[in-house]
């Protein structure tokens, strides 16, 4: 029985289309710069938000409905979900999709029985992912659901939690594997404090360094060759996480030597929780040579905390894919919607709604950015902006020919600096706008 019957395929129908069900940018076959809109953007979809969301808040019970589910926690429900995901995916065009362990099978009363039912549900994935030709963007581990761990998983202070944790994404490093999953991802779930007076912040980061590297050793072990990606997020569970942004990240994985084998995986929501913007975070690890993927979302102006929204604002589409278009693109990651529909869209029709908008949006912004780069005049701008350091002293700086004694001779000599030109913000924010 169809999960969604009243839907086919979502087609491409053009800007002019009134079709709610169709696509108005997002245009698989069609080439920007030289690529075709579905590799530039590689959508995927969520597996807990859109297959597992109920839509409670700490105010009310659950409000969606989903037809292809019972409620229960058999692994027949789990393995019928995921008919009906596929179902949905391939009707969306969506080329990927991600989970958590604890998503797509039933947690069991022990480690084994967990495991027995992943291993009952990966089959149907399996199945399903060779039927449809859709891939699994990556896997990732739930270390935080269930209360042992609510002291952290990697940077518990119980022991006992670590080495669980550490079984579980043994476990489901083995199905990515399986999966053909391109990426795995780290999102540090509990791993932060709430008071630093029980904490000892030196030892649980040096436990995360060790949880790790046993990751990269098993990895090679089994010959996963996918990136690993951590996630980074300021705050939520946690007051303070450990991975709060993409710097904190990147300094993390510098001090215990595993820059090599890991990227990023930047949130919109959450760079805007560190007080960053989606294009900052994006451009500060791209330029670090740290850009793995990105969890396509977006928070709200009004409400503080990680809201999960679909992205549908041009601007902040334009922007990310300005800094993808510049770093060369994000394969083998991609853009995955972390995002949720509103408790009260609670019908399977507005998961469609949803996704097409996102998609749109990105597709969108992804013109808007390649006639930003054909144009010209941003580039112009930044590069004329810089100019004192292409010939000069600028330059002799740059090449580390420079000494202080050798900059203060030089300013001695000249008596002033060079007078300052304007930073045309206001203009350029107008240019933006004439391209959007
Ligand atoms: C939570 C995170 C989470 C990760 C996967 O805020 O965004 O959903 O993407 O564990
Ligand atoms: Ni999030
Ligand atoms: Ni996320």
């Amino acid at each position: 029985m169809a999960a969604f019957p009243e839907v086919s395929k979502i087609q491409y129908e053009g800007p002019k289309s009134r079709n709610p069900l169709a696509f108005r940018w997002y245009n698989p076959d069609e080439v920007v710069e030289g690529k075709t809109m579905r590799d530039h953007l590689r959508f995927s979809v969520v597996y807990w938000h859109t297959f597992r969301g109920t839509g409670s808040d700490p105010f009310g019970a659950g409000t969606m409905q989903r037809p292809w589910d019972d409620q229960s926690n058999s692994v027949e429900n789990a393995q019928r979900r995921v008919r009906a995901a596929f179902e949905f995916m391939e009707k969306l065009q969506a080329p990927f999709y991600a989970f958590h362990d604890r998503d797509v099978a039933p947690e069991g009363q022990t480690l084994a029985e967990s495991n027995r039912n992943f291993d009952e549900v990966v089959k149907v994935l399996k199945e399903e992912q060779q039927r449809t030709g859709i891939k699994l963007l990556w896997g990732t581990a739930n270390l935080f659901s269930n209360p042992r761990y609510m002291h952290g998983a990697a940077t518990t202070c119980n022991a006992d939690v670590f080495a669980y944790a550490a079984a579980q994404v043994k476990k489901c490093l083995e199905v990515t594997k399986e999966l053909g999953g391109e990426n795995y991802v780290f999102w540090g779930g509990r791993e932060g404090y709430q008071n630093l007076f029980n904490t000892d912040m030196k030892r649980e980061l040096d436990h995360l360094g060790r949880f790790f590297h046993l990751a990269v050793d098993y990895a090679k072990e089994i010959g996963f060759h996918g990136t690993f990606l951590i996630e980074p997020k300021p705050k939520e569970p946690t007051k303070h996480q450990y991975d709060s942004d993409a710097a904190a990240c990147i300094n993390f994985l510098r001090a215990y030597g595993l820059t090599e084998r890991f990227k990023l995986n930047i949130e919109t929501n959450h760079a805007t929780l560190a007080g960053h913007t989606m294009m900052h975070e994006l451009d500060y690890a791209g330029m670090q040579g740290m850009l793995g993927s990105i969890d396509a979302n977006t928070g709200d102006l009004l409400l503080g905390w990680d809201t999960d929204q679909f992205p549908t604002n041009l601007y902040l589409t334009a922007e990310v894919m300005l800094i993808l278009l510049k770093y060369g693109g994000l394969a083998p990651g991609g853009v995955n919607f972390d995002a949720k529909v509103r408790r009260e869209s609670f019908e399977p029709i507005d998961l469609f709604h949803a996704h097409i908008g996102g998609m749109d949006a990105f597709a969108r912004g992804l013109k808007i950015a390649a006639e930003i780069r054909a144009g010209g005049e941003l580039a112009a701008f930044v590069k004329q902006r810089y100019a004192s350091w292409d010939a000069g002293i600028g330059a002799e700086i740059e090449a580390g020919k420079a000494d202080f004694r050798k900059l203060e001779s030089y300013i001695l000599a000249k008596g002033e600096a060079a007078p300052n030109h304007s930073g045309r913000q206001e203009m350029l924010e107008n240019l933006i706008n004439y391209y959007i």
